[in-house]
């Protein structure tokens, strides 16, 4: 039989492997370079990714791409390379610690199945930190962190992937000849595949609890389990699946842009506040009147405050329109001030006491107002809502605003709305901006 192409997938060139004589890191990082050996795959298509740890040492030593993060959270950059790049095998080494520390992202790639390769270094405690306790230390077990023996029951990390959902899981020891094997078998899986490896470490678990290979293989027996295949059941991989759905989805509707086709009477940052009641349009009128600024060729900026409920309390949507950037999108002294209901009212009454003699405010005609240095218009509600209803309250009252300050022309308005709402929408909004123009110049 000829040789491989590929020998080896790692390098000596940074040195021997960094790992304590006998920790179980050694002989897990030369099965993983016996499986991709096995496979032959294109190191250039491989990435092995780590955390921190003692087995976080190892990516460096292999000739294929790495990729080294945060303690606990190897499983995400993985998925995220899988994602972006689903041709890569992507595999990725972690300790039982990082395990227990990125506990929700080894449940969520389970589930979700991304079809990246788990191999985790289970030596029953943090090594690179002098020995404390993780979430599979047994029962009594001795660490530095708990040295009158662990009160904790261990986590069984391939009952926990398979109850997430994961296909493909085995659970091995440092021990078995066919580690290799095992391990070329999982990194071909299609969808994710997890082979728990426990292992000793000889610096602290392994002295400390007088731990070796018989007491290891014997836990097996102490805890109902075996090692070999725990889980194979076979179901679409998460990131083609993703694929398909995207594919199948459809595009979304072109925005029709905004190209500056008005004037506008705007010489400085002006802002608006508009304040009523959940329900009563104040976020998607604010927008349109937003819209409509740009449409005259202004930088415009939008902020709404509202409670997390739906239709009830209250609505309240800041904007900016200015000739300039907006660099700073808050309103500290209100240019122009809509005051459409109590529930707005009860959430903007100090602001709106405190509004300077250079504001105007707009206040629907039976909302008792506090006392104000603003200069006061009362908007006709029952007459704005006539032809248009009661919804579109708002829009005629900015409508009646543009109408009064000739900020830009209440046609830019009318162009936002036409451009940007379903044509019933539009309808009704047209009527209501014409009726809000109509009020002023009735006046
Ligand atoms: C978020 C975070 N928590 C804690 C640490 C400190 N820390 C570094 S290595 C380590 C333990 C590693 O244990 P394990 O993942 O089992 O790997 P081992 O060293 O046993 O191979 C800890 C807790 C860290 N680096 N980051
Ligand atoms: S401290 Fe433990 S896990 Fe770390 S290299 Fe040494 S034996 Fe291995
Ligand atoms: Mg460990």
């Amino acid at each position: 039989m000829s040789a491989p192409a590929i020998a080896s997938y790692m390098t000596d060139r940074i040195g021997p492997l960094p790992f304590c004589p006998g920790c179980g890191h050694t002989t897990l990082t030369h099965a993983l370079d016996k499986a991709l050996v096995k496979l032959q795959l294109d190191p250039r298509r491989v990435v092995v990714v780590t955390d921190i740890g003692c087995i976080g040492l190892s990516d460096r030593y292999f000739t294929t791409h790495a990729f080294h993060g945060l303690h606990g959270r190897s499983i995400t950059y993985a998925c995220g390379l899988k994602l972006a790049r689903p041709e890569l095998k992507v595999i990725t080494l972690m300790g039982d610690g990082a395990a227990g520390i990125g506990g929700a992202h080894f449940l969520n790639v389970a589930r979700r199945n991304i079809g990246i390769t788990l191999l985790v270094g289970n030596n029953f405690n943090y090594g690179m930190t002098g020995g404390q306790h993780s979430v599979t230390t047994p029962e009594e077990g001795l660490t530095s962190s708990t040295p009158a023996g662990n009160p904790e029951a261990p986590m069984d990390l391939c009952a926990t992937a398979a109850a997430a959902g994961a296909p493909w899981v085995w659970r091995a020891t440092m021990f078995d000849p066919d580690l290799p094997d095992v391990l070329a078998d999982a990194i071909a899986q299609p969808g994710f595949a997890m082979v728990d490896v426990w292992e000793l470490c000889t610096a602290y678990y392994m002295p400390r609890n007088q731990f070796k290979k018989k007491e290891l293989l014997e836990m097996f027996g102490a805890h109902g389990l075996t090692t070999g295949k725990v889980v194979d059941r076979p179901r679409p991989e998460y990131t083609a699946r993703l694929r398909e759905v995207l594919a199948s989805a459809k595009p979304p509707r072109p925005s029709p842009g905004i190209e500056p086709r008005f004037p506008h009477a705007v010489s400085r940052q002006t802002g608006i506040v508009i304040a009523g009641s959940a329900g009563q349009k104040i976020k998607s009128s604010a927008a349109l009147f937003a819209q409509a600024g740009m449409f005259a060729g202004l930088h415009a900026t939008q902020k709404d405050d509202y409670p997390i409920t739906v239709q009830t309390g209250h609505s309240v949507a800041e904007v900016n329109l200015s000739p300039e950037r907006v660099d700073y999108t808050g309103i500290e002294r209100p240019d122009f001030f809509v005051l459409l209901s109590e529930d707005g009212l009860r959430r903007t009454r100090d602001t709106v006491a405190a509004l300077p003699a250079t504001s105007t405010l707009y206040a629907v005609d039976d909302l008792e107002l506090p006392p104000t240095a603003a200069r006061v218009r009362r908007l006709p509600s029952r007459e704005l809502t006539k032809d248009a209803g009661r919804l579109s309250l708002c829009t005629a009252a900015l409508a009646f605003l543009l109408a009064d300050s000739g900020l830009y022309p209440v046609a830019a308005l009318r162009a936002a709305i036409s451009a940007f709402t379903s044509p019933k929408i539009a309808e009704a909004s047209l009527k209501a901006a014409a009726a809000g123009a109509a009020a002023v110049h009735r006046e």
